[in-house]
Parts: C-alpha cells; sequence; structure tokens
C-alpha cells in the first residue's frame, strides 16, 4: 500500500500531464479525511479518455447529429378489425410472458428532477389525483397488481445515482416496498461523469472534489453489468425486461402487447412512440441516422427540421419516443459483456465551481460540459425492433415542470380524465370538465376492460371519487 504522499505524487504527475494540476490548488488546506476522499475520487478518472472526449465532442465542434437522417413508419394505432386481431394476438403472446415470469421491470431514476425543483428523488414526488400517491408508489401498486393478474413475480430494478441512492432504497424500505417482496427490488447505482469547462479543465465544486454527474442513462448497461443486476436476471430466467422512466403516471406497465409485438418481430430492443404534440415538444423522434435505427433527441433536432413536414402535411420527424422499451435479457448482457460503447452527448450547463480565491460561484450563464449516453442509442445495435404506436391519452404523461406542460398539475388532469373515460365506457355520467378529480388504484383495475368487469354502483363526480 502506497502511503498518501506518494498517491498524492503520482496522481498529480497524471493530472499535471493532462494539464489538470489545478484540481491540487487547495491541497495544502485540506484535512487528511479530504484529502484521502479526493484522492479516491481521482483515482477513478480516466484522464486520457476526458482528453480525448474533448477533442472530440468540443474542442472539434462535433455536430450533434452527424449524417443522414430519415423518419420511420411505426406500427400504427389499430383502428379496424384486423388490427384489433393482431393486437390481441400479440396480448396473448405478452401475456404467456408474464405468466411464465420470464419479464422483469427496469426503471430508471437516476436523474436529478431538476426542472421540477423537488428536493429529493423525484419518484417521491406526490401525484395522484385523490389520494396523492407518489410516483414510486403508483409504478408499485401497478407491478403487485400485475403479479396478482399473471400469478407471478415481475423482479423490479431500480437504477439510481449518487445523490439519490440512499434516500430511494431508505423510502422503499420504510413503506416495506408498497407491498412487493423486497427481493424482488434490485436497487443499482448508474456511474458519474466529470465535466469539463469549455478549454477541457476539470471543475472543482469544493476545494477537495471534482464536479460529476449521472453518467446518463445510457450508463444503465454499464451500471447492470457492474452491480450483478444482470446476473440476478439470468438465475432468475428474465428473457425480457420492460424499461420506464420514474416520471410517467399513465404508463402501462409491461405491457403485454408491446411485448407480444417485440416478440413477434424478433426484436432485440423496441420503442412505444406518440405523434408529437407540436414541433417543439421535448421529446426525441425515433429514425433513422445514417440507416440505423435511433432516436433523435429533442436538443438535437435543428428547429427546421423540427418543423419539417411530411407530403400529407404532418411533421415529418413525428414519432416521438415516449421513453418506454422491451429489451431483450441476452441482448442487454452482449451490451453489457462487449463492453459496446454508446455515444456521448454534450450539454452545455451552469455548474457551481470554486475560483481561483477558494469562493463558491453560482454562475448565470452555462460555463461547463456535462457529459451523457442515453439508452436509446442501444437501438443501433438491433437487427430487428417493434416501433409501436400508442394513444398518448392512454399511456404518457410526464412530470417534468413546476407547472405549466408536463407539469405535476397536467399529470392529475390526464389521470382524471382518463379514468372519467372508464366510467363513461361503462355507461356512467361523468361531466366533461378538466378540473375532475377521480382516481382508480391500480389494486382495483389496470385498465379498461378491468374496470368495466368490476364496477358497480353510483358516484357523485362532483366530489373526489377513489376507487
Ligand atoms: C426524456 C427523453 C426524451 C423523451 C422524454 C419523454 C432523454 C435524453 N430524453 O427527456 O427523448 O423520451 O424523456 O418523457 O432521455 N435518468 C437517469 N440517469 C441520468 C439521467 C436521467 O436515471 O443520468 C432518468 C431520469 O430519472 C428519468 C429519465 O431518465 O426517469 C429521463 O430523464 P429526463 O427527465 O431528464 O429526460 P428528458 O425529459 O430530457
Amino acid at each position: 500500500m502506497s502511503t498518501v504522499k506518494e498517491q498524492y505524487a503520482a496522481l498529480q504527475h497524471t493530472a499535471a500531464s493532462f494539464g489538470q494540476e489545478h484540481i491540487f490548488r487547495f491541497w495544502d488546506s485540506l484535512s487528511s479525511q479530504q484529502r484521502s476522499n479526493f484522492l479516491q475520487q481521482i483515482q477513478n478518472i480516466d484522464f486520457s479518455a476526458l482528453q480525448g472526449l474533448f477533442d472530440q465532442y468540443i474542442g472539434g465542434g462535433r455536430a450533434a447529429v452527424d449524417g443522414k437522417l430519415e423518419p420511420v413508419k411505426p406500427i400504427p394505432i389499430a383502428r379496424d378489425a384486423a388490427g384489433r386481431k393482431e393486437r390481441a394476438r400479440m396480448r396473448r403472446a405478452g401475456e404467456e410472458m408474464l405468466r411464465q415470469g420470464k419479464v422483469g421491470a427496469l426503471l430508471v431514476a437516476g436523474g436529478q428532477g431538476s426542472r421540477l425543483g423537488f428536493d429529493g428523488p423525484k419518484g417521491k414526488f406526490p401525484i395522484t389525483p385523490v389520494k396523492n400517491k407518489t410516483l414510486f408508489q403508483l409504478h408499485a401498486e401497478k407491478l403487485l397488481a400485475l403479479n396478482t393478474r399473471y400469478d407471478t413475480r415481475i423482479p423490479w430494478y431500480i437504477m439510481t445515482s449518487q445523490s439519490n441512492d440512499a434516500e430511494t432504497r431508505a423510502y422503499f424500505e420504510q413503506h416495506a416496498y408498497f407491498g412487493l417482496p423486497a427481493e424482488d427490488v434490485f436497487f443499482f447505482q448508474q456511474g458519474m461523469m466529470p465535466a469539463l469547462d469549455a478549454s477541457g479543465k476539470l471543475i472543482l465544486d469544493e476545494p477537495g472534489h471534482i464536479f460529476t454527474n449521472p453518467d446518463g442513462h445510457g450508463g444503465i448497461f454499464a451500471a447492470l453489468a457492474r452491480t450483478g443486476a444482470v446476473d440476478d436476471m439470468q438465475q432468475r430466467g428474465l428473457e425480457q425486461l420492460f424499461y420506464f422512466q420514474v416520471d410517467n403516471v399513465l404508463v402501462s406497465l409491461c405491457d403485454p402487447v408491446f411485448i407480444g409485438y417485440h416478440l413477434d418481430r424478433k426484436a432485440q430492443m423496441s420503442a412505444k412512440v406518440c405523434p408529437k404534440r407540436d414541433a417543439f415538444e421535448k421529446v426525441g423522434v425515433v429514425g433513422r441516422i445514417n440507416g440505423k435505427l435511433g432516436v433523435i433527441e429533442y436538443s438535437d433536432l435543428s428547429d427546421e427540421l423540427k418543423q419539417a413536414r411530411a407530403e400529407d402535411g404532418s411533421l415529418l420527424y413525428n414519432a416521438g419516443s415516449i421513453a418506454i422499451h422491451v429489451l431483450d435479457v441476452a441482448f442487454v448482457a452482449s451490451l453489457a459483456g462487449r463492453k459496446l460503447e454508446l455515444p456521448w452527448h454534450v450539454a452545455h450547463k451552469k455548474i457551481p465551481y470554486i475560483d481561483a480565491e477558494g469562493k463558491r460561484i453560482e454562475p448565470d450563464a452555462p460555463n461547463g460540459y456535462k457529459f451523457e449516453k442515453f439508452i436509446f442509442d442501444a437501438l443501433a445495435w438491433t437487427e430487428n425492433s417493434a416501433i409501436l404506436e400508442v394513444e398518448r391519452s392512454e399511456e404518457f404523461s410526464p412530470v417534468k415542470n413546476a407547472d405549466g406542460e408536463d407539469s405535476p398539475a397536467t399529470a392529475r388532469r390526464d389521470m382524471s380524465q382518463m379514468y372519467a373515460r372508464w366510467f363513461r365506457a361503462c355507461g356512467y355520467e361523468v361531466p366533461e370538465r378538466e378540473n375532475l378529480q377521480i382516481e382508480v388504484s391500480p389494486a382495483f383495475a389496470l385498465d379498461a376492460d378491468e374496470f368495466a368487469a368490476k364496477i358497480s354502483g353510483e358516484f357523485d363526480f362532483s366530489r373526489p371519487v377513489y376507487l
């Protein structure tokens, strides 16, 4: 074991050879504990790789999306008898997988939820329209109901990150995993990535700490392999993973129709899409990039292409990705095992830093570059993929912003409106108004058909209704 002094000398040498010697600027003022923590952080930094990233993505001025883009045509929503028959067949195939215990759920919840302005893991945000259940509770209750419906146990893999891992685990423990078997909930932490300033320097956010951010949901493949989650999946005999984001209150968890299409197309990774709300909606679009399937993120698509029209007048790039996928476990294992490198995406952001005098500065303009990987870039490695169009009002309402579009208010409205339609389909007269407060627990019904089979009695919709 080398001493702290020796480690310091070696790392200082490495840092200096990459022009990063400034990170030791405050070394003399650090306590011995701070020094050893700092050295540990630096030891995990790949200076050479960072240098390469800087040259490739920032210094070189690489374009966000290089090459030829083409739209894709998704499998349309079934509107006629033949389409509905096909969906029923897909549903049966998906349900069979669920009954056989071959499906796992994979949730990404490592993001920082900065736009919502909520302090803590976003999954702890109270959201349902009547009972105010949190996002985590809502998803957990859906899984519980699926376990009962298919007489199975769906393991749940939850990706966290450094800043919310402990709080997320504690939250589930405090709530006894919302009734799920604790051994079926598997938390795993994604990696962290240092940011760089405009001249390629690492950024100190404390005198003895380098600023890092979660490495994006594309960090999931490495994290699944590193934490033993892939082994766990294989031991349990899982074949498919249903992937979703923490913020979508309408997600149809483990949707058997989608799983069925994925199997039918012999796909490695599939995606659900909705036509975009408007040209500037903040969703990526599924398309082809130089012939390869992928998602072109909204921040990477020019305003001109966002507004481009097809011959029929609809948006040309209109297959909005709602961040729901089915992934083959074998595909995930091969990506993780082969260390296949997903590309990095760069975001110019405001990053708090310690200036040369040791003062912490909160910049008011972007001053640094964050690097993230995106899971949907793995679509480029698929041989087959099912791109399935779904009804937005039934499947997609994300909580992103504190108010306005995609906020808690719109999520509560969209849930209430969906349940109102379930009631109306059963002959109930529900007033047509924006501010209904209706909530159907997943324990009562997971979808309109189950609801129709169970509902009875009278309801007063001028008050909150909870079932
Ligand atoms: C995401 C998609 C966008 C669209 C939209 C739908 C990306 C890059 N873009 O946009 O195309 O599908 O969602 O709602 O995904 N997360 C992590 N670790 C990270 C970063 C994010 O786990 O390092 C999780 C985060 O907790 C959340 C999800 O990934 O569940 C998406 O993150 P976001 O809300 O920041 O993505 P957004 O809204 O830019």
